[in-house]
């Protein structure tokens, strides 16, 4: 069967790879992009674009109905530290669009949700090291509580209603197409452009903060397999654990040095650090490995190299059209 998709929060950091490459897969007329505001040029010219509010189920049924829809990636989301300044709002925006969506397929308007959890979920009492997939989960953070609440809820939907609806425990994810905003792991993107662009960054957390991270290409492949595996193979119907590499700022500024040698960063953690320290240090994803054949490409070396060659070329294509 064809499957028709709607990705809700598209100009995100991951929605806009991820339009881009469901859409080199199933076409572009079958990928419709929806966010609260138009993205970059390149989403908004590779195929339909609606604006929607991901707390609005009236708009979001609208859309669903026009593109007879199949399935739903909602990608729209307050990450940890912008919730933690807007917590009511967080917890509004986290909650009620994956409840919309949830609901949508309880009554068969689609037939699958992706929706993606965080590391997040973890907290001070769970495992650093390895953590396990499921272990003790007390957050710190209202986007902690938020996706903790949403992992038993897609179980409660799965369970109760038979909905199919898959789920990936996201790590920091680090990309040069599209910029994070609002999350803990922000550094990991941001000191690439700020090597490149200004030869020094001021970090906001310590030099050995150790958290787990992914490249963008390795999430995106993530999130497709684990849509794409038979349903019999999705034994975890909460969230997955998924990992790829675990390193400090410090790590990265020693890698990225290898190519700038020049690059110079200073430390001043804000209160971002906080919610770092709350979370593991090191993910075991052995079930995705052993459920769906989960299997990362990136690790630290081969990220850095990608990223600053990627930056360079996007920003000297920048300086030519100028
Ligand atoms: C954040 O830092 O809030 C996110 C996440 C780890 O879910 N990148």
């Amino acid at each position: 069967m064809s499957e028709t998709i709607l990705i809700i929060g598209a100009c995100g950091q991951i929605g806009t790879e991820l339009t881009h490459k469901l859409r080199v897969l199933h076409g572009s007329e079958s990928v419709i992009a929806s966010d609260i505001r138009e993205g970059n040029s390149e989403l908004m010219n590779s195929g339909p674009f609606e604006i929607v509010d991901a707390t609005n189920k009236a708009q979001i049924l609208d859309v669903v109905s026009k593109y007879k829809i199949t399935q739903v990636y909602l990608m729209a989301a307050m990450l940890s530290a912008t919730a933690e300044k807007y917590p009511q709002r967080g917890w509004d925006l986290n909650m009620t669009s994956l409840l919309i969506v949830l609901d949508l397929a309880k009554e068969k308007y689609i037939n699958k949700v992706y929706w993606p959890s965080s590391i997040a979920v973890f907290g001070e009492s769970s495992p650093k090291i390895n953590t396990p997939q499921s272990t003790i989960m007390e957050p710190s953070t209202v986007y902690g509580m938020s996706k903790v609440a949403g992992e038993h809820w897609c179980n409660y939907y799965h369970k109760k209603y038979g909905v199919d609806v898959r789920s990936l425990r996201y790590p920091g994810i680090v990309s040069w197409r599209t910029k994070p905003g609002g999350g803990t792991t922000d550094y990991a993107v941001d000191i690439y452009f700020k090597a490149i662009e200004e030869g020094a960054y001021e970090c906001f957390l310590e030099e050995n903060t150790r958290l787990p991270m992914m490249y963008m290409d390795d999430a995106i492949e993530a999130t497709i397999k684990i849509m794409q595996a038979n349903v019999v193979d999705v034994s975890v119907k909460t969230s997955y654990n998924l990992a790829a590499m675990s390193f400090t700022p410090k790590e990265v500024v020693s890698e990225i040095q290898k190519y700038i040698p020049e690059f110079q960063v200073s430390y001043k953690p804000d209160f971002r650090q906080e919610i770092a320290n709350s979370w593991p240090q090191i993910i075991d994803d052995t079930k995705a490995r052993e459920d769906w054949e989960w299997k990362h490409k990136f690790d630290l070396t081969t990220m850095t190299k990608d990223m600053l060659r990627n930056i360079q070329s996007q920003n000297n294509e920048f300086v030519k059209t100028v």
